[in-house]
């Protein structure tokens, strides 16, 4: 089949060279002309593990460009990122895209949308903008949620089940016949609407798990229990498990998308309380970290980590953001490090420069590579030896014997 899939980012990109080795021919368009220019000279905007030999791999049935071409099939896979002063979601991307894809549309072809949207989303917006410019409606028209976690991308794409929504069954059934050329995983098809509402149950169910960890580290720090421990128990419990506390959430899907659900409803209550307890908790972070270094003049604190999670390269939405910046209206001085990460709102140190003279480290990313720093050569660098660890990642044991005082959010 011939395929355009409009936006080339965490999820169209993949999506497009899985398709083209599975042997479709394959368009994919991005309104970033660098974007395009970077992916014509054969480089890759972001890493992601398996890519770059995806990339060799696919590159002969794959091109990218800026603007649409005449396809059997249209993939939207564009950014619906959140309005953050009113809570909705901000839908000029996928208007735009499908308004690209309008004066292409002949008889019989096939649009998909994957991108994350509120329920009706694909009958009320994207529908009529299609049949304004196929009067016949004699298209079909599905939505794919993708549900591949950032890091692990491709295995997931491949692996995952897929959740197929049709505006009818044949659109439906089309759209199983694209993603069967390269999805091991079961297919189940469903009606558009319901496809559009699974996709943000999941991510919700994530994101008002994690609230209740974070929850549960506050009332354990308040009552002198260790949060963590009692968690990992409870989860012994066949039918209990609790996520991790942590800094809070970012990224650019748990925390936005339990918005697109609980702003469309007169009704809802635990999503948005979820919202704001892991929203707050860069709050929670910063006054734990004044409170340890209160007895220090013009203190410095440490960030190990900007990324929004471990192991990955990404800052969206990261609570690192909130809390260097509260940290900094609090009057501390602040330096962050993050071996994965190139490019940030912040200078960027080296380990070295980062810890040299600071008073307390903060861990917010649980990057692997944190655990393997030698807590002695680090010591005799700090002029206070704190830290503490907000993702409860480092041994314990052996920071304590270099000489730091230890702290977890979570801990008593
Ligand atoms: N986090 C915690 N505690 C935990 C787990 C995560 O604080 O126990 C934090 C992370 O550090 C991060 C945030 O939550 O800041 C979100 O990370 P994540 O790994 O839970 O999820 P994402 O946002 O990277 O990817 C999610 C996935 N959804 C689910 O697992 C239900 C992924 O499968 C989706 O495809 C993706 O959202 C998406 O694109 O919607």
């Amino acid at each position: 089949m011939n395929i355009c899939v409009l936006g080339l980012g965490y999820i169209g990109l993949p999506t497009s060279l899985l398709l083209a080795k599975a042997g479709h021919e394959v368009t994919g368009v991005d309104i970033d002309e660098g974007k395009v220019e970077q992916l014509k000279k054969g480089e890759l905007p972001f890493e992601e593990p398996g890519m770059k030999e995806l990339f060799k791999n696919a590159k002969e049935n794959f091109k990218a460009k800026t603007s649409v071409e005449a396809s059997d099939v249209y993939i939207i896979a564009v950014p619906t990122p959140l309005d953050s002063s009113l809570n909705i979601p901000d839908m000029k991307a996928v208007k735009s895209a499908t308004e690209m894809i309008g004066p292409h549309l002949s008889d019989g072809d096939l649009v998909i949308l994957e991108s994350t949207v509120p329920p009706a989303t694909s009958e009320n917006l994207i529908l009529p903008i299609l049949e304004r410019y196929n009067g016949g409606t004699d298209f079909y028209l599905a939505h794919s949620p993708e549900r591949a976690i950032p890091g692990n991308t491709l295995e997931e794409m491949r692996n995952n089940s897929r959740i197929i929504g049709g505006l009818d069954e044949k659109s439906a059934e089309i759209a199983k016949s694209v993603y069967s050329s390269f999805v091991n995983g079961d297919i189940h098809l469903t009606d558009i609407k319901t496809a559009e509402m699974v996709k943000l149950m999941e991510n919700t169910f994530r994101d008002v798990n994690i609230a209740l960890a974070n929850e549960f580290a506050q009332i354990g720090e308040e009552m002198g229990i260790d949060a963590w421990e009692a968690i990992d128990l409870a989860n012994e419990h066949p039918r209990v498990d609790i996520l991790n506390p942590g800094p809070g959430v970012g990224g650019h899907c748990i925390s936005i998308d339990p918005w697109f659900l609980s702003s469309n409803s007169t009704t809802s209550k635990m999503i948005s309380l979820a919202r704001e307890i892991n929203d707050s908790m860069p709050n929670f972070v910063v006054n734990k970290a004044r409170e340890m270094v209160e007895d220090i003049s013009n203190p410095t604190i440490t960030i190990f980590g900007v990324a929004y999670k471990g192991n990955v390269d990404d800052t969206r939405k990261t609570p690192a953001l909130k809390i260097i910046k509260l940290a900094e209206n609090e009057g501390l001085n602040v330096r962050c490090y993050d071996p994965y990460v190139d490019e940030f709102e912040y200078e960027l140190y080296s380990l070295e420069d980062a810890v040299k003279g600071s008073d307390c480290i903060i861990v917010v990313t649980d990057h692997e590579k944190f655990k393997e720093i030698d807590p002695e050569s680090l010591s005799k660098q700090m002029r206070n030896k704190r830290i503490l660890d907000t993702r409860n990642i480092l041994h314990y044991k052996k920071w304590k014997k270099a000489g730091f005082e230890m702290n977890i959010t979570g801990d008593e």
